[in-house]
């Protein structure tokens, strides 16, 4: 039975990628940071959390890390831990830089050490395109980061790279897309309309603020993500992969669908930060715009070329945008 540790097991591609792995027959190891209380909710929602060994795991603490390493000595290992908020990272610059960063280097040098025929996924970012330098962008695209988060991001893919090329270990990054779920974490913007919109037509909440609604995004499912994940390793040779729908929209298209699922009629007015959407019903304003939620940069549109991974790996993404909004907007209004 091949041996698989996940870092980040407590997240939603955490999450994701446990269920995928037990389904394919892996004993499945999770990594998760030391807590008051293990965050297991999300591998509860997939009723998996009994199936999955949890190790503590601290990404910033190297003697930890190899402790892990040295018990489980696995066969794959996904780092998918990180402090992955973009907008947390222009707060948190060095802890984020810290985690996000050096931590990969971290499991690098264990990994060399301890068990250097363990191969290696690295959770790259689209968000290292940034202020994009052509579209749309692929493997080959140059990294113009836009926020400490995605500088990280770079950090991390380079190092993965050098390890790969210096000591022949097989690590591969996947340079993935925003990819959403109903377990997304709450901050993120996708879930934040889907849950507001839910509270909004049940007449629990009565506004939602949000940042810049011009921001566009190539948007997929997290379910369908993993797998790529996980074919990355499968494959002859390590290399890296970009994994996108190949679609974009912007945050207000997703209000947009968001709020026809829900069936709430509205209309939008104004521009910019004074845009906001107008109930029909009530005739007070439901989505506005707030400074609060701008960023010191904007990564203003993204979209993914995955026709490597298509041809080499056979992936495609399943789930439709219009499926996603659905799917994200039905859990909230069932679950919420
Ligand atoms: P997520 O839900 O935010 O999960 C991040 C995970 O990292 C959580 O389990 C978190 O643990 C863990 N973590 C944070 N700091 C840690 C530390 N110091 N030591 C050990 N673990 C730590 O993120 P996600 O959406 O599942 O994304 C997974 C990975 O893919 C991340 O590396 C992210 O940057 C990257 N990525 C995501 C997307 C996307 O659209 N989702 C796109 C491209 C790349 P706690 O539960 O304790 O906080
Ligand atoms: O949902 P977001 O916070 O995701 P973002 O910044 O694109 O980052 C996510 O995707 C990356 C892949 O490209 C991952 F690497 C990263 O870990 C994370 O998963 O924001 C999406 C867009 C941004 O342009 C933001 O400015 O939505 C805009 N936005 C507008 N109002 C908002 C809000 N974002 C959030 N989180 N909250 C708002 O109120």
């Amino acid at each position: 039975m091949a041996i698989a540790l996940i870092t980040g097991i407590t997240g939603q591609d955490g999450a994701y990628l446990a269920k995928h792995l037990l389904g394919l027959g892996y004993k499945v190891y999770g990594a998760a940071r030391r807590n008051s209380n293990y965050n297991t909710e999300r591998l509860e929602i997939l009723g998996v959390e009994k199936d999955i060994k949890i190790r503590e795991f601290e990404l910033l603490e190297e003697s930890n890390i190899r402790n892990v390493l040295e018990e489980v000595k696995p066969d794959e290992i996904y780092n998918l831990g990180a402090q992955s908020f973009v907008a947390a990272s222009f707060k948190t610059p060095l802890y984020t830089s810290d985690v996000t960063g050096l931590g990969v280097l971290r499991i690098l040098e264990s990994l060399r050490s301890i068990c250097p025929e363990s191969k290696f996924y690295q959770a790259s970012s689209s968000e290292m395109f940034g202020k994009v330098l052509e579209t749309p962008q692929n493997e080959d695209t140059r990294f113009y980061p836009r926020s400490p988060y995605g500088v990280a991001k770079v950090y991390s893919h380079f190092i993965t790279q050098n390890y790969r090329e210096s000591y022949d270990i097989f690590a591969c990054s996947g340079i993935l897309f925003n990819h959403e779920s109903p377990l997304r974490g709450n901050e993120f913007v996708t879930k934040k309309i889907a849950k507001a919109v839910a509270r909004i037509k049940k007449g629990k909440q009565d506004q939602l603020k949000l940042g810049n609604l011009e921001a566009k995004r190539d948007w997929g499912f997290a379910g369908d993500y993993v797998e790529a994940m996980h074919l990355m390793l499968q494959a002859n040779i390590a290399d890296d992969y970009v994994i996108s729908t190949g679609e974009t929209h912007s945050v207000k298209e997703f209000i947009q669908a968001s709020l026809e699922v829900a069936d709430i009629p509205f209309e939008w007015e104004g521009e910019g930060i004074d845009t906001c959407a107008i109930s029909k019903k009530s005739g007070k304003k439901i989505v506005v715009c707030s400074e609060e939620f701008y960023r010191p940069a904007e990564v203003d549109s993204l979209l993914g070329d995955s026709s490597k991974a298509r041809k080499i790996l056979g992936w495609e993404p399943k789930t439709k945008f219009a499926s996603l909004v659905d799917l994200m907007v039905k859990y909230e209004l069932e679950n919420n």
